[in-house]
């Protein structure tokens, strides 16, 4: 076969992307509302702020907004993490960041799966946080075992899947026909099973060891739990969830409102109590219900340095010294307060978060720049200096651990909190995925020095041309 009748990964992703959100719209309502409210304040919001509209077209931005979303699913064993990890590289996604999440009393492990160069990111940058359940964690052995008996027996892809994704590899793309194929059956892995895989007596024995053990060992598959749009103002859409019948957790986690968006805002509202039934012995069903779906918005500001990072979580942990969120969100307005308060300490004009080394931007020339000859560009503080040079802040593609670990929390149910010893083990997450994990720093950093260089070149060939 031709190497050129192959469509490109951006194409899969974009396509299966559009059939998650038109799956989960149909599965999930509410996610239909929330989609509607978060267009409606995005487009209310570039209207009242056009530098944000200018910015965000003139540095190709504007377009992936209404497109993005992340969704989340959680896998039971090292040949499912392993198979997903196939399953995503079809689409142009691979594994960022190792998160532990023991330490919030949830017994998983995670990785992001998403678009990692500038240009495939900006085509469509869906994302996908992975998480894989530790049974290890579980301290009743008999349990355990059982648990990991039903896990080994459950195939959670077609042969349809696996088959497609073996010629992709073997290939080294998919042709259309073969891509439409490949998105329908990769598609069936993220589906809600009503049926349970378990009896009832199972699955609250599952549920007592941790609720969270039971939503991935009863059923069939790693149904995904919520999609989540990218609002440009999340104060808004937390503010206005009310009215459109959907009730919000009480704060929304990352940092505080700030002139210059930083990192991610996250907010959520509960999981549903949805109908489920269980197997009998003598083959019939037995009606139950069981919470895991929810809905969730963010919003993404600036990619942090290491630099940047460090300050966001001195300061996150300094206000959680001071107030911590209640579950209830009785203290919601004394915890905003203490927030904004410590954050008092981060800088809000983007020239400062550049010159304090704290945040990534890309370089792009100014119009004057692109007029301009230049026979020995300096440093690309002088550029910006003379004029010659613009920069921009480069979307943080990521999560946050102590943000996720509240998101799982409030959906959870904040009875299910459960201490476990912190045990990151992100060794053991990589033998599971037959990969390393990519460091998210690293591809910023890239994308940043990318700009730099093309600016350089672009300076000097508009001097050749002359
Ligand atoms: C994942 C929770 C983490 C986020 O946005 O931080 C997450 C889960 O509940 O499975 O999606
Ligand atoms: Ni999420």
């Amino acid at each position: 076969m031709k190497e050129n009748s192959f469509v490109s990964t951006d194409y899969i992703r974009s396509a299966f992307s559009a059939a998650m959100s038109a799956m989960y719209r149909d599965e999930v309502p509410a996610y239909g509302t929330l989609m509607q409210l978060v267009e409606k304040v995005n487009a209310e919001t570039l209207a009242a702020d056009p530098a944000l509209r200018a910015r965000l077209e003139d540095t190709d931005s504007l377009e992936r907004i209404s497109q993005e979303r992340h969704g989340a699913i959680r896998l039971g064993t090292p040949a499912e993490l392993s198979m997903m990890r196939r399953v995503f590289a079809v689409m142009g996604m691979y594994p960022v960041g190792y998160y532990d999440l023991s330490t919030a009393g949830v017994p998983v492990h995670s990785t992001a799966f998403r678009p990692v160069g500038d240009a495939n990111l900006k085509k469509n940058p869906f994302r996908v946080f992975t998480s894989l359940l530790r049974l290890d964690l579980i301290a009743d052995e008999v349990l355990r075992k059982e648990a990991q008996a039903i896990l080994d027996a459950r195939r959670i892809f077609t042969p349809g899947a696996v088959t497609l994704t073996e010629k992709a590899e073997q290939q080294g793309g998919l042709d259309k026909a073969d891509a439409a194929r490949f998105v329908a059956e990769a598609l069936e892995a993220f589906r809600w099973h009503d049926k349970a895989n378990v009896s009832s007596d199972m699955y609250h024995r599952l549920h007592d060891a941790h609720r969270l053990i039971a939503d991935v060992v009863s059923f069939k598959g790693p149904h995904i739990n919520h999609l989540t749009p990218r609002t440009l103002d999340i104060d808004a859409v937390q503010a206005r969830m009310p009215d459109y019948d959907i009730a919000p957790k009480a704060v929304v986690e990352g940092p505080p409102t700030r002139k210059c968006a930083i990192l991610l805002r996250q907010t959520s509202f509960k999981a549903l109590d949805e109908p489920v039934s269980f197997q009998t012995e003598d083959g019939s069903w037995q009606q139950g219900s069981h919470t895991a779906r929810f809905g969730e918005i963010e919003q993404r500001g600036v990619a942090l340095t290491p630099k940047g990072r460090a300050l966001y979580d001195e300061l996150l942990a300094a206000s959680r010294k001071v107030i911590r969120p209640a579950a209830d969100g009785s203290n919601a307005a004394e915890y905003e307060k203490a927030l904004a308060g410590a954050f008092e300490d981060f800088p809000d004009e983007w020239s400062d978060i550049r010159a304090a080394g704290l945040g990534y931007f890309a370089f792009s020339l100014t119009e004057k720049g692109r007029r301009s000859r230049v026979s020995d560009p300096g440093s690309i503080d002088e550029l910006i200096a003379a004029g010659l040079v613009r920069f921009d802040p480069i979307v943080y593609e990521d999560f946050l651990p102590v943000s996720a670990a509240g998101i799982f929390q409030s959906n959870l149910g904040d009875d299910a909190a459960q201490e476990f010893v912190a045990s990151p083990n992100q060794k053991r997450f990589e033998q599971d995925l037959g990969a390393p994990v990519l460091n998210e720093f690293d591809h910023y950093a890239g994308i940043e020095q990318a700009s730099i260089d093309e600016c350089r070149q672009l300076l000097s060939i508009a001097e050749a041309a002359e």
